[in-house]
């Protein structure tokens, strides 16, 4: 077994889980992600009839949590929509002061960014496509294609993840399928006073 912790340690890219060997897994499916969609009825039939879609699964390699060690992480978000709107990650910010990169390995996503005063960016994410998360930026990942979105982040390892506040008000924009395309629209739902 590879000895992650702390250690010199190589990983192979790609397969069913992006990284392998991996140190542990977490599973969201629609039930763990009930309050997040704008389509809430759709969400509560869903569930009520007993569908509980996978939507992503993280294999993680993380580190003790102490300044100056980095985890390792690698997301697979698969396709599909509640609504119209596509399926996507919690989202969050981080605790302390602490940047984050993601590269694309596989699919097409998009990255949604937003600061605490409101600021929204957003980029596409792809094989061969590198992101940089200021520190202070929430952020979300959306698979906008057909096939399922494959992803690294590397991050400190004493970041943190707080998603009260993504939680209760979303990000500004949402991410929808218009006309066949991906579309990014104002989320009806989000506070206007921030
Ligand atoms: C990436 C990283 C992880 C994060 C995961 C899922 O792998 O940013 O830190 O946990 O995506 O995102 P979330 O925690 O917002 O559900
Ligand atoms: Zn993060």
């Amino acid at each position: 077994m590879t000895d992650f912790n702390n250690k010199p340690f190589s990983v192979r890219l790609g397969g069913e889980t992006g990284i392998n060997p991996y140190r542990q897994v977490i599973e969201r499916r629609l039930s763990d992600l009930s309050n997040y969609f704008q389509n809430r009825k759709l969400v509560d039939e869903m569930l009520k009839r007993g569908e509980n879609p996978k939507i992503y699964e993280v294999y993680e390699i993380p580190q003790p949590s102490r300044s100056g060690l980095i985890n390792v992480s690698c997301t697979i978000l698969y396709p599909g929509k509640i609504g119209d709107e596509y399926y996507f990650t919690k989202g969050h910010f981080h605790v302390k002061e602490a940047s984050e990169v993601y590269i694309g390995l596989k699919g097409e996503g998009m990255v949604l960014m937003q600061s605490a005063d409101g600021t929204f960016k957003s980029e596409n994410l792809k094989p061969g496509v590198l992101i940089y998360i200021p520190p202070s930026m929430a952020h979300r990942t959306v698979n906008v294609g057909g096939e399922k979105l494959v992803f690294l982040a590397l991050f400190p390892s004493d970041a943190g993840h707080d998603y009260g506040s993504i939680e209760e008000s979303g990000f500004a924009k949402i991410v929808v399928e218009e006309n066949g395309k991906p579309s990014l629209k104002d989320n009806p739902n989000f506070p206007k006073n921030i």
